[in-house]
């Protein structure tokens, strides 16, 4: 066996596997600091991050304005509860229903709290509103979804891995094929109960699934049909992502109720809110749904801060003609290469498929490759790259990246041919 020394890496990566549970299976590289596109390990070694902590640093690592927003609310007001009021909730909540056109906003932490609070309402819509029978009320998700860790996402998920032996797992789920218009159209019609649908525009875990076109569309006359609220996960795919504010721009459709999370804080704290109207939010009174830092005076600042920047320095239109020379990047790459079997991706949400080659891990292995050449992404079902680096990448810096994946990509087609 190989001897060598252990690095300041190795000595945190122990600590982890020490101290921590073993719930994740991180690539072996170890962060202290951020800025931009850009963080860097404990040696000092600079890296692109091209994963963006799951499109949650959409705004760039450390952003001044954010941050500054965040320290100087740090020092005046942190957290009151819900049970006072606080000076910032209300402008917070103004200024992001403003920005989304919804009537009112229902604050919450991480993602998959909004997520279960959408359910929440929509189930209390169908009692108050549609008139459904009490705990009859259906949720239809879609297959491959990821919407979080609680007992109610792991309900709908259908990733063994996320829900095998954690169960009795929740009812009042149903799940249908993902981009089928007749499989919707069936459940809705046959089922009287569905309270509402709940799917990501493009799917993120499954592996940057895009839909076909007129996918959106159709969910949209279908739910208007049939009475069913549409619920649109845009936790991932929202904030700029997919090159537009929202992936369901690009249909032009307004889901019923919309989550977000992630970038809402710009990488900074769990902020994500659930946005709807009236007559979906107001099914909801005091003391029946909340949480002790939803609407936190911090979070408040720092996600008008996060919301202001994606406009201010046109985040959207950058992530959408970035994606663009990022995909030509790739498509070429894929004509040079037999590793490549598909590129895909809207804006700067991107991933491409490799090749199974030796032990089945070749998406694993080709990210090892790319961390050492200064890269940081992450696979997803063993052959699939995701590529999402922050908004404020500028052209030159993603053709540096591009090279980056490139050099790699034909490193490992010409060890896999030869
Ligand atoms: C982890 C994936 C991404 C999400 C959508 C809700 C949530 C997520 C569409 C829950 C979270 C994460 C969580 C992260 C890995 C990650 C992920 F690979 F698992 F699927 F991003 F692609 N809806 N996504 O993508 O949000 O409660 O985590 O704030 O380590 O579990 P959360």
């Amino acid at each position: 066996m190989e001897i060598r020394e252990l690095t300041k890496s190795d000595y945190f990566i122990n600590l982890e596997h020490e101290y921590g549970a073993h719930n994740y299976h991180p690539l072996p590289v170890v962060l202290d600091r951020g800025k931009g596109i850009f963080v860097w390990d404990v040696e000092g070694k600079k890296y692109f991050d091209f994963l963006s902590a799951y499109s949650s640093v959409n705004q760039g690592h450390c952003h001044p304005q954010i941050i500054n927003a965040l320290i100087n609310q740090a020092q005046k007001l942190t957290l009151t509860s819900r049970a006072f009021h606080n000076n910032l909730l209300g402008e917070y909540e103004k200024y992001i229903t403003e920005y989304f056109h919804f009537d009112k906003v229902l604050p919450m932490n991480t993602g998959v709290e909004a997520v279960e609070t959408a359910v929440k309402l929509a189930r209390r819509w169908a009692y108050k509103i549609k008139g459904v029978e009490e705990n009859k009320a259906a949720i239809l998700f879609v297959e491959g979804n990821f919407h979080g860790r609680t007992l109610l996402a792991i309900s709908a998920s259908n990733d063994p891995d996320s829900n095998k032996q954690f169960g009795p797992l929740a009812p009042g789920i149903l799940k249908i094929a993902y981009n089928n218009l007749q499989a919707i159209e069936n459940e809705f019609s046959t089922n009287k109960n569905i309270a509402g649908f709940l799917f990501e525009p493009i799917q993120g875990e499954a592996g940057v699934i895009v839909p076909d076109e007129g996918y959106l569309k159709g969910i949209r006359e279908l739910c208007t049909k049939y009475n069913v609220l549409m619920i649109a996960d845009e936790i991932q795919t929202g904030l700029g992502r997919c090159g537009k504010m929202l992936a369901c721009d690009y249909e032009n459709v307004r889901p019923d109720i919309l989550i977000l999370g992630k970038a809402l804080s710009g990488g900074t704290i769990p902020v994500s809110a659930v946005l709807a109207d009236n007559e979906i939010m107001l099914t909801i009174q005091p003391g029946e749904h909340g949480s002790t830092y939803g609407g936190n005076p911090l979070a408040c600042a720092v996600a008008i801060e996060a919301l202001k920047i994606l406009e201010e320095e046109k985040l959207i239109e950058n992530s959408f003609l970035m994606g663009n020379i990022f995909r030509e990047r790739m498509l070429q790459i894929q004509s040079k290469s037999d590793l490549i079997t598909c590129v895909r991706g809207r804006g700067l949400f991107n991933a491409i498929v490799i090749k199974q080659f030796g032990e089945n891990k070749s998406a694993w292995d080709v990210c090892l490759a790319l961390k050492e050449e200064g890269l940081l992404a992450k696979q997803t079902h063993g052959d699939i790259i995701r590529f999402a680096p922050p908004l404020v990448i500028n052209e030159k810096q993603i053709h540096e990246a591009a090279d980056i994946i490139e050099k790699v990509i034909l490193e490992f087609n010409y060890k896999t041919i030869s």
